[in-house]
């Protein structure tokens, strides 16, 4: 194993703001608002402030899910949070998540406004308040909240684990890097496991278990994280996994909710706000003109 860059921990920490990493601009050590923004309000019943990361895909397949059915109350609008450029950190927005991070909602539909902040508790919430994708017989249901909760429990070892130690680090620290990537595998193969025998991730159904756990671990054995990090991985192996973000994939919902404030990658897969269900028909028009 190569040495590591030596370091000795000060008695006490202070905070370095020129520490170089890729997200050394936004990471602070203290929580709150640091200047005064309002949210925009649209028009629909839901108001969601969010972001086409993994975490922000949950939601908006999941609303784009509840539409699919019929489902007239999941109408919303999704607004562009900016979380490079600081916009997670407006007072508007810390009021509807104090911890900062995309996604947030607002439910503006009763008489007074509710917030759900977490991706997790949107989707119950979601989920509970249009009696749709998870289920109401107790094994079923205790069954598909305990994926949810895996998936919330386990992505930040993904995530701000292995992916920012094999992407984003400034350094590359072997450590670190196989400290995570073994936990990762490990996971991955928890996963394939399940969905050997099972076709959904909580049972034979579709649930906010799949739609929580597919933009982080479909996206990852699909190759869309972290550079080449789907080779390093050896995502091939979990051929289990490939079949159910396969099976995914191609719903109507999980394409759309992939579009939506997304701002990197093709053009025409871009929706940066989304308004209206028409607004991913003009998208469709773009992808039409320009084939990629
Ligand atoms: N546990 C949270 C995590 C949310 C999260 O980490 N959001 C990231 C983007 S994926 C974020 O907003 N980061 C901005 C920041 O850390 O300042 C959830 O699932 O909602």
């Amino acid at each position: 194993m190569t040495e590591p860059t030596a370091y000795t921990p000060p008695k006490v920490w202070t905070w370095d703001k020129e520490s170089g990493g890729r997200f050394a601009s936004i990471n602070r050590p203290i929580a709150g608002s640091t200047h005064e923004k309002e949210l925009p309000v649209g028009r629909h019943p839901l108001q969601l402030y969010s972001l086409a990361t993994p975490n922000g895909q949950k939601v908006t397949i999941m609303l784009e899910e509840l539409l699919a059915l019929g489902h007239k109350g999941a109408e919303y609008d999704a607004w562009l949070i900016k979380i490079g450029d600081g916009e997670q950190f407006g007072s508007g927005f810390v009021g509807v998540n104090p911890n900062s991070k995309i996604p947030a909602l607002m439910d503006r539909s009763g008489a007074k406004p509710i917030r759900v902040f977490e991706s997790g508790a949107i989707l119950t919430y979601l989920a509970e308040k249009f009696g749709a994708f998870l289920p109401t017989e107790p094994a079923a249901r205790a069954e598909c909240l305990s994926w949810l909760f895996w998936q919330m429990g386990s992505a930040p070892y993904l995530g701000g684990g292995f992916g920012h130690f094999y992407q984003y680090a400034p350094t590359k620290i072997e450590y670190a890097i196989d400290r995570f990537a073994m936990e990762v595998k490990r996971q991955l193969d928890v996963l394939n496991r399940q969905l050997a025998t099972n076709e959904y991730i909580a049972g034979g159904s579709y649930t906010i278990a799949d739609i929580a756990i597919f933009p982080w671990y479909g996206g990852l054995v699909k190759g869309w994280q972290y550079g080449d990090s789907a080779t390093f991985l050896s995502a091939n192996e979990y051929k289990h996994v490939l079949r159910w973000a396969a099976q995914l994939l191609p719903r109507p919902a999980v394409k759309r909710g992939r579009m939506v404030n997304r701002v990197s990658g093709e053009p025409a897969m871009q929706l940066h706000e989304r308004h209206e269900a028409s607004d991913f028909e003009t998208k469709t028009q773009d992808k039409m003109a320009n084939p990629a």
